[in-house]
């Protein structure tokens, strides 16, 4: 039994589908895309079973061996859709300087218009000739008080079936949504309609791409894209872009950060969360097995591992969720020594995106094991040997590459990764990819001294994002790519929060800045890092305590040699000096990038980032 015609478009929505809202809404996109069919997500098994079979059976999906891998799969991309498309993405708020300098702006009407309302609108009959998904969705526990409702219209299967092991979907989501209640509306297209009898491709999409917000009405459109970040609306730019605007508006933070649990052998539980930009290691961290030999005893458990939604509890304290139910994380370079909570995670039910195959039907990846196999299919389908990549340069998996799998296979997931009432954030850490400079890890002073450093992070980009890689920008609280808002407001709505918070008298988390990624005068690495991350987390456990030592730096509280704990790790006091040391002409340099970030962000740029810097620089010159 299904819904009337609704504005002369049959919803086809179950009859326990009572809100009117989100009927008209759906009818009027339905009306403008022109689906031939319309499909309601009830997120059960059956419907994800079925929806994969039909991926498979339409060339985007191969079953993965069913002894090797259980009920896994992999889809290859078109080689042009693999990765974000951040100079496509726009916030189209009223005023262009809401947006601010780092986005991307245009009117909203204007953006309506190409999208939406003008004659030759991206969005009139994209969808015609596929059937469009209602896909319902909970960022958060269901009916979490820090957790909100979404509803995706897609016409990608293969959106569908990533929305139900990425967030909370189906008909639990509609529920919590009742006759009445808020959502924001999601539409996507891979903007690929198909003319009566046209043969579909592997993998539509549109080398048009727009990836659009509309902040004020927190309404996302996107265009063009079936990959990831640009499709799974839920995650960056619900999540993310939307959310950050509801926080800034409602008084609560959505954070590009993982959360994670630590538990000392005494049984006391901390909570971290922490912002690193996409593919800097965010999976690894949530993940961490801290070093047997040193660590026993100790246990890292995973609350989320790439967003954070955190609001002051009731106490004032602030609570974390992970608005995710599932991991989408990069595969090249995973593996059990880098990380073994992963590789089991992996094991089945996955969803595995531009990796390559093996020729028994299982998947490999970059760094998966030491030595290649003898023969495989890459990422873009052909033949791959070690020789062949020897010969071009040919990578196996695109370095990109995805998995995705729900949360509930991690084996370290932690207890509370479900609880409503989220967990009480104890430290933030913030930190980029930056081969120099940046010392491995600094305590901010206060909390001013910590929103500086997050707010002035740079880091080397990678792979997550279409563009240049590795060269360095600033990427403030690793939200570069994912703010909503004007980025100076940003900074003041983190230090009004920590004001307020304070004021209250609340205990605030405290911050610390580190960079894993210092390489030494060879080109590599300085630091281990992975399970050996475990000796900063330890650190900063001691600091919160008081029992942990540092001295003051130009910009923070540094831990000396003696200060971390070195069993079971030959890291000497020279290796140490390399990756904490504060070079005086190289802060010179890294300060005048600052200077250029205030400058491009003046604009409501809050006071106390120049008054902290040139604190900063004060320290700097009194130091020999
Ligand atoms: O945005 S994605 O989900 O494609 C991955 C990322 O950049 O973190
Ligand atoms: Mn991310």
């Amino acid at each position: 039994m299904n819904h009337p015609v609704m504005q002369g478009v049959n919803v086809n929505a179950p009859t326990s589908v009572k809100h009117a809202r989100l009927l008209a809404w759906v009818a009027e996109v339905a009306a403008l895309t022109a689906p031939d069919q319309i499909v309601w997500c009830d997120g059960s098994e059956e419907e994800y079973n079925r929806l994969c079979a039909q991926l498979v059976a339409g060339g985007t999906m191969k079953k993965l061996n069913p002894e090797l891998r259980p009920n896994s799969y992999l889809a290859l991309s078109d080689p042009s859709d693999v990765a974000r498309v951040e100079d496509r993405t726009f916030i189209c708020s009223e005023q262009a300087e809401d947006a601010g300098p780092t986005n991307n702006w245009m009117a909203p009407a204007e953006m309506r218009q190409l999208l939406q309302t003008g004659d030759n609108a991206l969005f009139r009959g994209c969808m015609a000739g596929r059937t469009m998904y209602v896909v319902p969705f909970s960022m958060g526990p269901l009916g979490s008080p820090i957790a909100h409702i979404g509803v995706e219209l897609s016409d990608s299967p293969y959106v569908a079936v990533n929305m139900r092991i990425m967030t909370r979907m189906g008909k639990g989501a509609l529920d919590v949504l009742g006759d009445n209640g808020e959502f924001v509306p999601c539409v996507h297209t891979v903007g690929a309609p198909l003319m009566p009898g046209q043969k579909d491709v592997a993998w539509p999409c549109n080398k048009t791409k727009y990836i659009v917000h509309y902040p004020e009405t927190r309404e996302i459109w996107s265009y063009g894209s079936g990959y990831g970040g640009n499709a799974l609306l839920g995650k960056k730019c619900f999540a993310l872009r939307i959310a950050s605007t509801m926080g800034r508006d409602q008084g609560w933070l959505a954070e590009h950060m993982l959360i994670l649990g630590v538990t000392s052998p005494a049984g006391k539980k901390y909570h971290v969360a922490a912002a690193f930009p996409s593919a800097c290691g965010k999976t690894n961290f949530a993940m961490l097995v801290p070093p047997q030999s040193a660590y026993a005893g100790w246990k890292v458990t995973t609350i989320g591992d790439d967003i954070a939604w955190i609001k002051p509890g009731p106490d004032g304290r602030l609570r974390a969720i992970n608005p995710e139910a599932g991991y989408f994380g990069v595969a090249p370079g995973t593996n059990h020594k880098t990380n073994p909570n992963c590789m089991d995670s992996l094991q089945r039910d996955v969803i595995f995106t531009n990796v390559a195959l093996t020729d028994d039907g299982d998947v490999w990846w970059e760094g998966m094991t030491d030595a290649a196999p003898a023969h495989l299919i890459d990422w873009q389908g052909k033949d791959w040997t070690p020789q062949i990549a020897k010969d071009t340069g040919a990578k196996a998996a695109h370095p990109n590459a995805r998995f995705t799998v729900s949360a509930r296979h991690n084996p370290v997931l932690d207890a509370a990764a479900d609880d409503p009432s989220g967990v009480v954030i104890d430290a933030f850490i913030v930190g980029g990819r930056r081969s120099t400079t940046v010392p491995l890890v600094t305590e901010a002073r206060d909390w001013v001294e910590g929103v500086y450093m997050a707010a002035t992070m740079g880091s080397e980009t990678t792979a997550a994002a279409a563009g240049q890689q590795g060269v360095v920008r600033r990427d403030p609280f690793a939200m570069l790519p994912f703010m909503g808002y004007n980025m100076s407001d940003y900074f003041q709505h983190w230090l009004t929060l920590g004001a307020t918070l304070q004021k209250a008298g609340v205990a605030l988390p405290r911050i610390f800045c580190v960079n894993w990624f210092r390489k030494g005068a060879d080109g590599k690495f300085v630091w281990p890092g992975y399970g050996d991350n475990m000796r900063v987390l330890e650190w900063m456990l001691g600091r919160i305590e008081g029992q942990a030592g540092g001295v003051e730096n130009a910009f923070g509280v540094s831990p000396q040699y003696a200060d971390l704990r070195w069993d079971g790790l030959a890291f000497t006091a020279e290796q140490f000096a390399s990756v904490t040391s504060i070079d005086k002409a190289a802060w010179a340099q890294e300060l005048t990038l600052h200077d250029e970030l205030f400058a491009q962000l003046a604009h409501h740029l809050p006071a106390e980032m120049p008054a902290t810097k040139a604190k900063i620089q004060a320290r700097l010159a009194a130091t020999a």
